[in-house]
């Protein structure tokens, strides 16, 4: 794994440092469903990394009433005209939300309710955002850079990633003239 992830996370709690962590990492063949432009990604080495998350376990999953704390990593990049991006969930617990901290570099957050409505916040060093339950969210680097945010989220929350797969969002984030833009897919 990466060493970008090693400065992440500093243990307060010392009896806690170094347990319950979770590393993985997404790879372009990891996320064939989530990106429009197959054609552009049939031509990309298939093992590049997009995104790679650090999170932190405290309770057991699907326990009521703890929290999780992860940080993730995107890779700056583009397949075809559409950002590197993560593959975007509902909560399996469809009312539980989330708060997503920016940490580096820039991106968008996009966010799409049960009715199909969505659209996207800038995200940047600083920003804070309240992700509502009920919301899908995925969040994609538009920048030259690394994008890192930390997210909070209730430990009973669980994921949901086939509607999104099988679905997707009703718009896709992708670079006009060198800016993002939300478009109708
Ligand atoms: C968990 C939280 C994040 C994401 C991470 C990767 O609820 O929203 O930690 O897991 O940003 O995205 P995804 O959609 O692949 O889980
Ligand atoms: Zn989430």
């Amino acid at each position: 794994m990466s060493s970008i992830l090693e400065p992440g996370i500093t243990f307060i709690n010392k009896e806690l440092k170094g347990k319950n962590i979770d590393r993985i990492d997404r790879r372009l063949k990891n996320l064939k469903d989530i990106f429009f432009d197959k054609t552009a990604l049939e031509k990309m080495d298939p093992e590049t990394v997009v995104y790679e998350v650090e999170s932190y376990f405290p309770v057991e999953h699907d326990i009521e009433g703890g929290l999780f704390y992860g940080i993730t990593y995107i890779h700056p990049g583009t397949v075809g005209n559409e950002y590197f991006m993560t593959k975007g969930h509902f909560h399996k617990i469809r009312n539980r939300g989330e708060f997503y901290c920016t940490l580096q570099g820039e991106g968008m957050l996009i966010l799409m309710d049960e009715n199909r409505n969505t659209w996207a916040e800038k995200m940047y060093p600083g920003s804070i955002h309240y992700i509502k339950g009920n919301t899908a969210h995925r969040t994609a680097n538009t920048g030259n850079t690394i994008l890192s945010f930390s997210a909070f989220w209730p430990s009973d929350a669980g994921h949901d990633y086939a509607t999104i797969s099988e679905q997707g969002f009703s718009k896709i984030l992708v670079q006009r003239q060198g800016k993002p833009e939300l478009i109708s897919r």
